[in-house]
């Protein structure tokens, strides 16, 4: 196991202070292996805080490696958080910068100046999100086998990550020509990165009912642009948006992969061979959507008796014996229940409805509800009506515990979030 270290702001140009603080720990002798997403959450106040200081903060969680001791390292820490303007001695006053170490490979510490596990990273939402992103296999030393993925379970909630949908499929731009839709796409990734989206899913096939089906080149040459984009755009930026193909494909998953993207969303679920090959092969994370038919077939789904749950439950058991057979890494897997595909809307809502059993096998878990039919009888086909049933039903996920909801209106999804999670707890 390595390092663990989280970083939090909630003074000043929050992302640019956490950048910084990366930056001087990298110099002091860290080396970064891996950045969780950035996310927002409600600040935690002592009891009797002044009102000013309920200003949310931006936290990640870094894993790292250094030949530093973990005493000089926090000198370190209490040196750049100095550099970076932290001056009030207040407990839990707003701070540009906080630096704690979390984990320490396998070691407890316990000296006057560094408890290590920190002391409540089992019961922060804040930390907890951020540690599952990298690695929801995660023990904490010193408290049993639970998983941060099964801490996170006691919780009333979960902070979730907001996945924003990309479709480069001609029909999702009015104007349809190659340079329009590009410029389209790249302005659609940088709104949707400042308003919150940690994973961007990009999809140049559509998996609609009566979606025809393309071959992979086209598929190919429809996605690329846009990954390349991203690559060049965010290539300094240690808080990059994290990048996921949504392909069925293996030959278009496999090029995607040498460019380098984090997740393959695979509307297949995860069981063509091939796939499955690349997957045991990668260390790409990948979502594995449960589905009857690709692209969705309204003819073709569960029985009217049959109980949705269920069946996904007994697939996700099945899957996972196949997936760790074949050498996958099950912390590399997300399980999504695929809202539509194969259920009807009644089937759907009861998958949406108990979206928190999916967990229980102690993968991620992602919602993909946004704007589907599952609404159809309570909500009409207007673009605005169907993202508010959208941000309604999202904020019961997120009571839920569902790891990552994948929107389209990536901004109405974080404003509500917002003034959910401050009365959330
Ligand atoms: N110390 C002991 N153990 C550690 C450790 N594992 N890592 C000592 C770092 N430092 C550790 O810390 C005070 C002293 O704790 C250090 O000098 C070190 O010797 P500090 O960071 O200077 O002060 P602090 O942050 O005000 O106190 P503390 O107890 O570390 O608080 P936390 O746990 O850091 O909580 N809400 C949200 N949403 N997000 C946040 O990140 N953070 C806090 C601070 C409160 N509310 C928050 C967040
Ligand atoms: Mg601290």
């Amino acid at each position: 196991m390595n390092i663990y270290l989280g970083l939090g702001s909630n003074l000043g140009d929050r992302k640019d202070n956490i950048r910084q603080a990366l930056a001087l720990l990298q110099k002091a002798g860290v080396n970064l292996i891996r950045v969780s997403p950035v996310i927002e959450t409600p600040a935690l106040l002592p009891q009797g805080a002044p009102w000013e200081w309920n200003k949310p903060y931006l936290n990640i969680a870094v894993e790292c490696d250094t030949p530093l001791s973990a005493a000089d390292l926090l000198e370190h820490i209490k040196r750049i958080q100095s550099e970076l303007g932290r001056d009030s001695q207040s407990r839990w006053s707003p701070r540009p910068i906080d630096i704690d170490i979390l984990l320490w490979r396998n070691e407890i510490i316990n000296t006057d100046d560094l408890t290590v596990p920190h002391k409540d990273l089992h019961l922060r939402h804040f930390v907890l999100t951020p540690l599952i992103a990298l690695n929801p296999q995660l023990t904490i030393p010193g408290r049993g086998d639970n998983t941060v993925l099964q801490w996170s379970e006691s919780l009333p909630h979960h902070i979730p990550l907001w996945m924003g949908i990309l479709n480069i499929t001609p029909d999702s731009f009015s104007d349809g020509g190659t340079n329009n839709s590009l410029s389209a796409a790249t302005a659609s990734v940088n709104s949707m990165v400042d308003w919150g989206a940690s994973i961007l899913d990009i999809g140049g096939e559509s998996t609609r009912p009566g979606a025809e089906t393309i071959d992979p080149e086209t598929e190919w040459q429809r996605v690329a642009p846009v990954i390349d984009f991203i690559h060049t755009h965010y290539r300094e930026d240690l808080l990059r948006p994290q990048i996921s193909l949504d392909t069925r494909n293996p030959a278009v998953a496999a090029r995607a992969m040498e460019r380098g993207v984090d997740f393959i969303n695979d509307v297949g679920g995860l069981t063509d061979p091939a796939m499955i090959d690349l997957a045991a092969d990668n260390s790409c994370e990948w979502i594995a959507m449960h589905s009857l038919s690709v692209p969705a077939d309204p003819q073709v789904v569960l029985a009217a008796d049959a109980d949705p749950v269920a069946e996904v439950n007994d697939w996700i058991a099945k899957q996972m014996e196949i997936w760790s057979k074949a050498g996958v890494a099950l912390s590399n897997v997300v399980i999504d229940p695929g809202i539509g595909f194969g259920k009807d809307p009644l089937q759907s809502l009861k998958l949406l409805q108990s979206a928190h059993t999916f967990r229980k096998h102690g993968l991620r878990l992602l919602a993909g509800h946004s704007r589907k039919s599952f609404m159809k009888q309570f909500a009409g086909n207007d673009v605005h009506e169907r993202d508010m049933v959208t941000v309604g039903s999202a904020m019961q996920l997120c009571q839920q515990g569902v790891d990552i909801i994948r929107v389209h209106n990536i901004p109405d999804h974080t404003a509500a979030y917002r003034g959910w999670a401050h009365l959330a707890g």
